[in-house]
């Protein structure tokens, strides 16, 4: 047992700790107050999209209950908040007219955060596209890319005097790879094209909203939150290593490159560089300065070489993170790798994601020596545990302590190593809407009774809070 007092000790004093969340996962209330329909609404009312039929129509009805929620994370001791917008909250249409009632909504809780002294760290896009924008292609076309930059301008200048640091996007692979290729995101395409356009569009709206938000605040701290994989080889032979790097660049690479290095992994452009539409200018774009960066750790992944060529058109599928059982598209035949189960036996969460603390050092450790990067905030980092209240309605997900606890142990490992991070955000406050799993899987420090709406502190909780409270970086607020 890792004690959280003895943890605490180990993070600088301006180390920032909190908690995350997104706002389809956790707010409801789709149709209030002017809030136009996402691309999430529409595709968690398909049939057979997400388990069981479930919707964000209530999710955890934060919409109504932002205050107490408000009080949870100030009783929680937490030094900042991550969240995000729900830009069809702003712009119903997707862009043109704007909705006063929308932006009041965030003006309300972010005041409530600065009045309890909890930093302001708020998220553009956790995927929730305005449905009308799909009308234009959505994130195939480029045009929402300008849509996106319309948005950024209209938020900055509402709230950026009261932000502590702002994301464009949350895990571009999730929003391209998983929502046009996999086809288990909204809005549930399945073609590679599609989803290479859409890896483009969002590097561009990226760079686009990165300048818009400049124009409206020169010193507001930005960055972009990747759920950067971490890749294994399986073996020492060439073969495998070849391979694991090529998973790196199509599933990492995609991003980074051109956002810190202004271009792609060459490799990966003389084989699939023409589905990226590239125009002239667009890598000086995307490629913009930024104060951070965001890491989402959760699980790492193992690969090896698998000869693709003439194999089967089959539906390509995410491994827990990655991207690599495919077919005879010309993704997979640039992959040609599988995910192999490196932990038979070994710990998995109840979502079945392995469990490899060491994964979360490793990969900083690489992308450090490959990029240039700026300090990172590690965005999130949680389990998956459904375990509910026991007999004394108390939530003992010691799992989810251990979690923690090995991955903050880490953390601090490579923060002696001279990684620059500077701030950890457990995902998630509550149980919430896990998208295609609906509310099936938990990753909550905080419990919900999704009929009740009741919040419950979990063992976790009360870990963390100690944790957090020891640590003791928050303003003072009385
Ligand atoms: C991240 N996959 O999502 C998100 O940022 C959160 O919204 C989410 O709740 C959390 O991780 C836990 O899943 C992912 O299938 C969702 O590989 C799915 C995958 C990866 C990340």
């Amino acid at each position: 047992m890792i004690d959280p007092l003895d943890l605490a000790a180990r993070f600088p004093a301006d180390f920032t700790f909190g908690v995350s969340t997104s706002a389809y996962q956790i707010e409801g209330a789709t149709r209030e107050d002017g809030r136009g329909p996402s691309i999430w609404d529409a595709f968690a009312n398909m049939p057979g999209r997400v388990f069981e039929g479930h919707t964000g129509d209530a999710a955890c009805d934060h919409y109504h209950r932002w205050e107490s929620d408000l009080d949870l994370i100030y009783d929680l001791g937490m030094d900042a908040y991550r969240f995000s917008i729900t830009w069809p909250r702003i712009f119903p249409e997707g862009r043109g007219k704007v909705n006063a009632a929308g932006l009041d909504f965030y003006d309300r809780l972010i005041d409530g955060l600065v009045s309890r002294g909890i930093k302001v760290f708020p998220t553009l896009y956790h995927w929730d596209l305005p449905l009308a924008l799909t009308g234009y292609g959505g994130w195939t076309d480029r045009d929402t890319a300008d849509a996106f930059a319309e948005y950024t301008s209209v938020v900055v200048r509402r709230f950026g005097d009261r932000m502590d640091a702002l994301a464009t996007f949350n895990e571009p692979w999730c929003s391209t790879y998983l929502s046009h290729w996999v086809g288990s995101h909204a809005p549930g395409e399945r073609s590679i094209d599609a989803a290479l356009a859409a890896v483009h569009v969002t590097n561009l709206a990226h760079g686009l909203g990165v300048q818009a938000a400049r124009a409206e605040r020169a010193d507001l701290s930005i960055g972009i939150v990747f759920n950067a994989q971490c890749f294994y080889s399986a073996s020492d032979s060439a073969g495998d290593k070849a391979a694991t790097e090529r998973a790196f660049q199509f599933n990492n690479g995609v991003f980074f490159g051109p956002i810190f290095d202004g271009a792609y992994d060459a490799e990966f452009t003389a084989a699939l560089g023409d589905k990226l539409k590239i125009q002239d200018g667009d890598l000086a774009t995307i490629k913009q300065p930024l104060d951070w960066w965001g890491l989402n750790y959760y699980s790492p992944v193992t690969v090896r070489h698998v000869d693709r060529t003439g194999g089967q058109n089959r539906t390509p599928c995410a491994d827990g993170m990655g991207v690599f059982e495919s077919g005879a598209d010309a993704a997979s035949q640039f992959l040609s790798v599988a995910s192999i189960p490196t932990t038979e036996n070994g710990a998995k969460t109840d979502n079945g994601w392995e469990i490899k603390p060491k994964g979360l050092a490793d990969l900083l450790t690489q992308l450090y020596e490959r990029y240039d990067l700026p300090p990172v905030y590690i965005t999130e980092n949680g389990a998956c545990y459904n375990m509910g209240p026991g007999h004394a309605g108390t939530v003992n997900d010691q799992p989810r302590v251990d979690y923690f606890a090995e991955h903050l142990d880490v953390l601090a490992g490579a923060l002696d190593e001279g990684i620059p991070v500077k701030g950890y955000f457990a995902w998630s406050l509550m149980d919430n809407f896990e998208w295609a799993e609906g509310y099936a899987m938990r990753f909550g420090i905080v419990h919900v009774d999704h009929t009740t709406q009741n919040r419950t502190i979990k063992k976790s909780g009360e870990w963390y809070r100690d944790l957090v409270r020891a640590h003791g970086s928050r303003d003072q607020v009385d």
